[in-house]
């Protein structure tokens, strides 16, 4: 486990023994438990409050928890409807990324939802910013701030031009932890329509050889097509992982008419296709 995920645990344990005796006095429901809060973006009249799981924005997908707290009540906004628009300052341009539609969570009083696809960062985490336009009892309000969004470790995102001229994102959606044996593995595909649109792609399919390079490059048995889920917006097939280690998932993308996108079978003299991802587990 890696030491950042470890911190934030160790500080939750510590936080929740001091507090236990509050506990039993206490009704009120941590709606984001297991969360740890990213950054806050303010306004004159609100916090705007961001989670996730990593306590962080990387490159790659990012499941993310919203939260808006009023200033002078200090209570937490059950009614707001919201969207966001993450942006990119490059020395020449700008540009955003994929990013879903916002939701109230299952269940969830104050707690709104989403996803946004970093596709790429500068190698001090700069560059991005994200704006939050959120609309209350008529009201329109927004809050803008810079953001820091790390450089994952592992290839998760892969930004590449198809043979169709069009550019497209791939991003690896879950699962979240890997396991030997077959993993439902889920991946995002969209395309960059303008500098500030990436909507979902949809009857595409995805052909997927996963591998491991540090052992001569074996692949493992019953691994399936990613086929387009129309309930989740995203790609899914199965993965399978015959030990932990370094792979390699090898990607070749094909359009609704079976043409070829990008990406290349894997041989001795081609080991690896220009479409892939990455994980270790
Ligand atoms: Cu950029």
């Amino acid at each position: 486990m890696k030491l950042k995920y470890i911190l934030p645990i160790l500080f939750t344990a510590l936080f929740t023994v001091s507090c236990s005796s509050d506990d039993d006095t206490d009704p009120i429901i941590n709606e984001v438990e297991g969360l740890f809060k990213i950054q806050e973006l303010t306004n004159d009249t609100h916090t705007v409050e961001l989670f996730n799981t990593a306590g962080e924005f990387e490159t790659g997908y990012n499941e993310i928890s919203i939260r808006i707290k009023d200033i002078v009540t200090n209570d937490y906004v059950e009614n707001a409807s919201i969207s966001w628009m993450p942006m990119m300052q490059m020395p020449t341009m700008q540009h955003s990324c994929p990013k879903s539609v916002i939701y109230k969570g299952a269940g969830k009083k104050t707690v709104y939802t989403g996803f946004i696809v970093y596709q790429m960062t500068n190698p001090d985490g700069s560059g991005w910013t994200l704006k939050v336009d959120y609309t209350i009892d008529g009201v329109d309000y927004s809050a803008i701030s810079d953001i820091v969004v790390t450089q994952s470790e592992y290839q998760n995102v892969s930004s590449f031009m198809g043979a169709d001229g069009q550019r497209y994102i791939v991003a690896m959606e879950g699962p979240t932890d890997f396991k030997i044996g077959n993993n439902n593995l889920k991946i995002g595909l969209f395309k960059m329509e303008t500098m500030f649109s990436f909507p979902v792609v949809e009857a595409y399919k995805l052909t997927l050889d996963p591998r491991m390079p540090g052992m001569g490059n074996h692949s493992s048995p019953n691994n399936t097509d990613l086929t387009f889920n129309m309930a989740d917006k995203r790609y899914e097939g199965n993965l399978s992982l015959t030990m932990t280690g370094y792979w390699v998932l090898n990607l070749k993308l094909f359009d609704a008419n079976d043409e070829l996108l990008k990406g290349e079978n894997v041989t001795e003299e081609h080991p690896k296709s220009s479409l892939y991802l990455e994980l270790e587990f």
